[in-house]
């Protein structure tokens, strides 16, 4: 008999998966599978009643209860192009989401792997759909036929403003330090789309007015600190030399000119690590842990953790745990090594739990608390 129900919590999903436990430095992490069977889920944003709004990457968006229902796709999600790395990719909801029921969501649009970006109504009753969907921002510049190094995230200031991370396409490297693209960059626009009039290069002929920084390569997650002051990103080196940095207006952080990797045939790519006017990342890796989705914790369930960032890895399949002090980078922790999951996304749930998404093409949630 118990054998039997045990069987079709198995085949159905229903039950909680067994957990599974790893050490750290504030004592064992408890990893359980909140939902399975989403393919490729690439973002995930809590909604005030802990539900979750979830991506996945060749196109949909749907909602998971918090006991890992999964609803059915909603409608009104734009047509995206998917295929490889190219898909629907962010979801985030507006600051002010209770009130107004705003999201914004980045895909890419078209063959060439274009990102465009979205304002849309999350109407949440029992069939949850996008209405009001406009496209606010699209991404100028991506050569055809490169469709890899597609970003995006998006985060929004505490003014309103959105910060988006647009990739460098695998394209001519240059474009990542010219301004009249949008290749390589994090652009600044307000939630209708428009250029706030205080954006680095606005007024600057030829420049895109978007425009918030530049010489980026692949920027998978970003995220505001805790008091919303200090933006960060990570982004994806090439053969090594993957980055954090702290994001400030109109700076060059300097791809393809420095940095700490080689190209994937072991070619050299940079002259030097550093050269006046550029920045230098925070934090780097090298070997290349290839990080996607970050998410600052307010050390809920781990105190001794709050203010710290949190990074998902898809190579390394790992949680890597980094504490701040300022702008620096102090020290690193690797987490649940054994997993064997690419970690797509990290974010802190209203429990103050990790809530993971694995990449994979039936992805899942994981929930990561302290062990009791
Ligand atoms: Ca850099």
């Amino acid at each position: 008999m118990s054998r039997s129900i045990i069987c079709l919590l198995c085949l159905f999903g229903a039950g909680p998966a067994a957990a599974q436990t790893f050490p750290s430095s504030a004592g064992d992490l408890v990893v359980e599978t909140v939902a399975r069977g989403l393919v490729n889920p690439w973002s995930l944003a809590f909604l005030p009643d802990a539900r979750m709004l979830v991506t996945e990457r060749p196109g949909r968006m749907r909602i998971v209860s918090r006991d890992g229902k999964l609803s059915p796709p909603l409608g009104g999600v734009p047509q995206v192009y998917a295929r490889g790395q190219a898909g629907l990719l962010d979801v985030t909801l507006d600051r002010d989401y209770a009130q107004n029921h705003t999201v914004y969501a980045c895909f890419n649009a078209d063959s060439t792997g274009a990102v465009a970006v979205v304002r849309a109504r999350l109407v949440d009753d029992e069939t949850p759909r996008l209405e009001q969907v406009e496209t606010i921002f699209r991404q100028a510049g991506p050569p055809a036929g490169n469709a890899a190094n597609l970003a995006c995230r998006i985060a929004q200031a505490g003014d309103r403003n959105l910060f988006v991370s647009l990739g460098d396409h695998f394209g001519p490297r240059d474009d990542a330090q010219t301004l009249g693209n949008h290749i390589g960059k994090i652009v600044r626009i307000r939630p209708d789309g428009t250029v706030p009039p205080d954006n680095p290069f606005v007024g600057r002929p030829g420049a895109k007015p978007e425009i918030w920084s530049y010489g980026h390569r692949n920027a998978e997650g970003l995220a505001f600190d805790l008091d919303g002051r200090r933006l960060w990103e990570q982004e994806h080196g090439p053969q090594g030399g993957d980055e954090i940095n702290v994001v400030e207006k109109g700076k060059n952080y300097g791809w393809p000119v420095i940095g700490f990797g080689i190209d994937y045939s072991g070619a050299k790519i940079h002259d030097s690590t550093e050269k006046p006017g550029m920045e230098q990342p925070a934090w780097h890796w090298t070997p290349s842990i290839a990080p996607s989705g970050m998410a600052f914790y307010d050390g809920r369930l781990w105190p001794a953790w709050r203010g710290n960032l949190f990074n998902g890895a898809l190579k390394f399949q790992m949680l890597v745990r980094l504490e701040i002090d300022g702008t620096r980078v102090t020290r690193e922790e690797r987490l649940l090594q054994g997993l064997r999951e690419r970690i797509r996304d990290v974010r802190e749930g209203p429990d103050g739990a990790l809530w993971l998404l694995t990449d994979n093409p039936s992805g899942r949630i994981l929930r990561v608390s302290p062990a009791k």
